[in-house]
């Protein structure tokens, strides 16, 4: 696999792939990050922007993680003493996740958001966004129901961060989109590069395929989960023998949310991929590719319970290093 390869794998979007290229070749010196509102435990939505933090590394990038404290102050999420404080964990936690420690700096943004000059970008910043164009970039990011003034200064720090962190490209969910949209439109009036994005494919929930998977609503999988509670949710998740269910009754979209997470979590961190399988039900299969398993499951080769069977021990494998972090 080349670098351009490597940097866009299972991205949902690039912007620009021009500007992915030149970075694909460029051969040293190059830096991403991606910002992280602390939260209580890593689960599997932070897991996939830092599977694609490893392929960065692996494509010769070096990393920031920002632990964006003054951001998920301003959405409302608890004092600043406890995000501190869960940010000083969360960062523990990346690294048993299997982030290179040695390739990866991680930043509090008090570190910096609280300095002069910051404050004084994000003022001009200020004068240059309508109040609905901020808004409208936080509608996949906020929690309240009542827009706050902090709901619309939030974007244009993210925007902020990434000169200020002189990073090359920002990696987020598809729900950070609109805010890298914005970074692009704003940056240029003080005089700052429009940066360059990628946005990494939401998942469904677990339970239902439909919408996103999340912490706060629906079934996600966190550091916390022990072997039995991953093989509990994986084995309730919907999967239908198809990466293509129809939608509900209701019209509303379906994703296959079990080969999601195959697709996006363990083909990535996984050379091969064997679901065991006893003897007299065919012997245990073995994938190469994401697509190998796929099309097993469309032909019926291999049943959806085999399949959530060798997801679980999977994840169970990915998440028992953090796990066992959070029991000391
Ligand atoms: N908006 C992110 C958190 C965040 C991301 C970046 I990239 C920043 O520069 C700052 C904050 C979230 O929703 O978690």
């Amino acid at each position: 696999m080349d670098a351009y390869e490597r940097i866009t794998r299972n991205a949902a979007e690039v912007v620009t792939e021009e500007e992915i290229e030149a970075l694909a070749d460029d051969p040293d010196g190059k830096r991403a990050y991606v910002g992280y509102e602390p939260s209580g435990v890593l689960h599997i939505g932070h897991m996939l922007t830092a599977n694609k933090l490893i392929d960065l590394q692996d494509a010769g990038f070096e990393v920031t993680v920002l632990l964006a404290d003054v951001h998920a102050y301003l959405n409302d999420k608890g004092s600043f003493e406890e995000i501190r404080h869960t940010a000083e964990r969360m960062r523990d936690q990346f690294i048993a996740y299997g982030l290179d420690e040695s390739n990866t700096q991680f930043v509090l943004g008090s570190d910096f958001q609280l300095d002069d000059d910051y404050t004084l970008d994000l003022h001009s910043l200020e004068l240059e966004t309508t109040l609905a164009r901020a808004e409208r970039a936080m509608a996949e990011i906020t929690s309240g129901d009542s827009v706050k003034v902090s709901q619309a200064v939030y974007p244009l720090m993210q925007a902020l961060d990434i000169p200020y962190l002189g990073v090359d490209l920002a990696i987020g969910g598809m729900e950070q989109r609109k805010v890298h949209m914005l970074a692009r439109d704003v940056l240029p009036s003080i005089d700052r590069e429009p940066p360059t994005s990628l946005h990494t494919p939401l998942i469904a929930d677990l339970g239902t395929g439909r919408g996103k998977m999340s912490s706060s609503t629906g079934v996600t999988i966190s550091m916390e989960d022990s072997r039995e509670d991953i093989e509990s949710k994986v084995n309730d998740a919907y999967c239908p023998p198809t990466a293509d269910p129809e939608p509900t009754d209701d019209g509303e979209s379906r994703e296959n949310p079990v080969l999601q997470v195959f697709e996006y979590h363990v083909f990535p961190r996984f050379e091969t991929v064997v679901v065991e399988r006893p003897e007299e039900y065919g012997g245990d299969l073995e994938y190469g590719t994401y697509d190998g398993l796929e099309a097993d499951l469309e032909s019926g080769e291999l049943h959806p319970a085999d399949a959530k069977g060798a997801l679980a021990a999977y994840l169970d494998r990915l998440i028992a290093p953090g796990r066992e972090q959070l029991a000391e």
